[in-house]
C-alpha cells in the first residue's frame, strides 16, 4: 500500500462525517457543509471560514470539491506563497525528503496514553531509515515500567537508550542521556517524559525542570519540543497544546490517531488557532502509519482526491 492509501485509509472516519450530506461529486448545501466541518471538530469559527472561502471559490466556476480543497488548505497553510508554488505544480513532496530537526535533542511531551512512545519509537526508525543515528532518553520514570517500554524498542530497532529505574529523578535520565549524545557523536536524541504526575502544576514544573537539565548537559538544547496529541480528544486537545506550551515552548506538533475518529479536522485549529508547525501525523499503530504532515496531501485525502494535482 502507497503512503497515500494509508494516510486515505486513515482518514476514512473524518470524511466519512464530512461526506455524510454529500453526493457523489461533493456537492452539498452549504449548511450542510458548515454543520459537517464542525462535526469534523474544525470548530465553529473556522467552519464559517471555510464555508465562506469555498463558497466564493465555487461561485467563480471552481467544482465543488476543488473549492472545498482550496479552502481547507488556506487555512491549513496560511503561507499563501509555499501554497501558491503548490498550485502551479512544484514539487514541495515532504515525502521525499526528510522532516527537518533544529539542534540535536528533541524533547517528547503530551499527556498519558496520547501515543508518545510509541511515537518515539516510530519517529527513531524513521529518522534512522534516513541515515541519522538516534538515542533515546527513557524519561517516564513515573509510570511503572515506562521506562522499560521505550527501552524494549531501542533494543529491537538498535537504538541506545538511556533509562534510569522507576521513579528516578526523569532530569538525572535526561541529563545522562543528553551528555552521552553529544560525547558519542549521535545526530538525534528524543526524550520521552511523563503524562501524569500528582498534580498537572507538578507535571509542569518537572518539563520545565527536565528541559533545563538538558540545557546544563549540552547547552542550548532541546532545540525542538514536540507535543503528541491524540486525535480522538478533539477540541480538548488545543487546551492541552496551550498549557504544555505556556510551561515548555512547543516548536512542534504530532497529531496521533487521526484513524480512530471522525474529529480529523482538529487538524485545522491546530495550524490556525494554535500557530504550531505540525511534523507527522499518525493514521495507524504500524511504524509507516507515522507519516510527514503535509497539508496538501491531507486535504487530498480526505477529499478522496488523487494524491497529487493535476
Ligand atoms: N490507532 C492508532 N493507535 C496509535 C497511534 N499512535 C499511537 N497509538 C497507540 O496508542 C497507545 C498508547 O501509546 P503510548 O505510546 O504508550 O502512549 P504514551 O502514554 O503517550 O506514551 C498504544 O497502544 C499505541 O499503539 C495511531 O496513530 N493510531
Ligand atoms: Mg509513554
Amino acid at each position: 500500500m502507497s503512503w497515500f492509501d494509508r494516510l486515505r485509509n486513515g482518514l476514512a472516519r473524518t470524511r466519512s462525517v464530512l461526506a455524510a450530506d454529500a453526493g457523489s461529486d461533493w456537492e452539498m448545501d452549504w449548511d450542510d457543509l458548515e454543520f459537517a466541518l464542525i462535526g469534523a471538530d474544525v470548530g465553529a469559527k473556522l467552519a464559517a471560514e471555510v464555508v465562506r472561502e469555498a463558497r466564493a471559490e465555487r461561485e467563480r466556476g471552481t467544482s465543488f470539491r476543488e473549492a472545498l480543497e482550496r479552502a481547507l488548505l488556506d487555512q491549513l497553510e496560511p503561507d499563501r506563497m509555499r501554497q501558491k508554488l503548490r498550485r502551479v505544480g512544484f514539487d514541495l513532496d515532504v515525502h521525499r525528503n526528510v522532516v527537518e530537526v533544529r539542534g540535536r535533542v528533541v524533547m517528547m511531551v503530551g499527556v498519558n496514553g496520547v501515543g508518545k512512545t510509541t511515537t518515539i519509537a516510530k519517529l527513531g526508525q524513521y529518522y534512522q531509515g534516513h541515515g541519522r543515528s538516534v538515542m533515546f532518553a527513557a524519561g517516564d520514570t513515573f509510570r511503572a515500567a515506562g521506562s522499560a517500554q521505550l527501552a524494549v524498542w531501542g533494543e529491537r530497532l538498535g537504538i541506545p537508550t538511556i533509562t534510569g529505574p522507576d521513579r528516578s529523578d526523569p532530569g538525572a535520565v535526561a541529563f545522562d542521556a543528553a551528555r552521552a549524545r553529544a560525547a558519542r557523536g549521535i545526530d538525534l536524541l528524543f526524550v520521552d517524559t511523563a503524562g501524569r504526575l500528582h498534580t498537572q502544576h507538578n507535571l509542569m514544573e518537572e518539563l520545565a525542570k527536565v528541559q533545563r537539565v538538558i540545557g546544563k548537559a549540552d547547552a542550548g538544547e532541546p532545540r525542538e519540543v514536540w507535543l503528541v496529541l491524540d486525535a480522538v480528544t478533539g477540541q480538548n486537545g488545543l487546551e492541552q497544546a496551550r498549557r504544555f506550551h505556556e510551561a515548555v515552548g512547543v516548536t512542534g506538533v504530532i497529531v496521533t490517531k487521526l484513524d480512530g475518529t471522525g474529529k480529523g479536522g482538529i487538524l485545522l485549529p491546530i495550524a490556525r488557532e494554535l500557530g504550531l508547525p505540525i511534523k507527522f501525523i499518525g493514521v495507524g499503530e504500524r511504524p509507516e502509519d507515522l507519516q510527514p504532515y503535509d497539508a496538501a496531501a491531507y486535504v487530498r485525502a480526505l477529499l478522496d482526491m488523487p494524491a497529487a494535482a493535476a
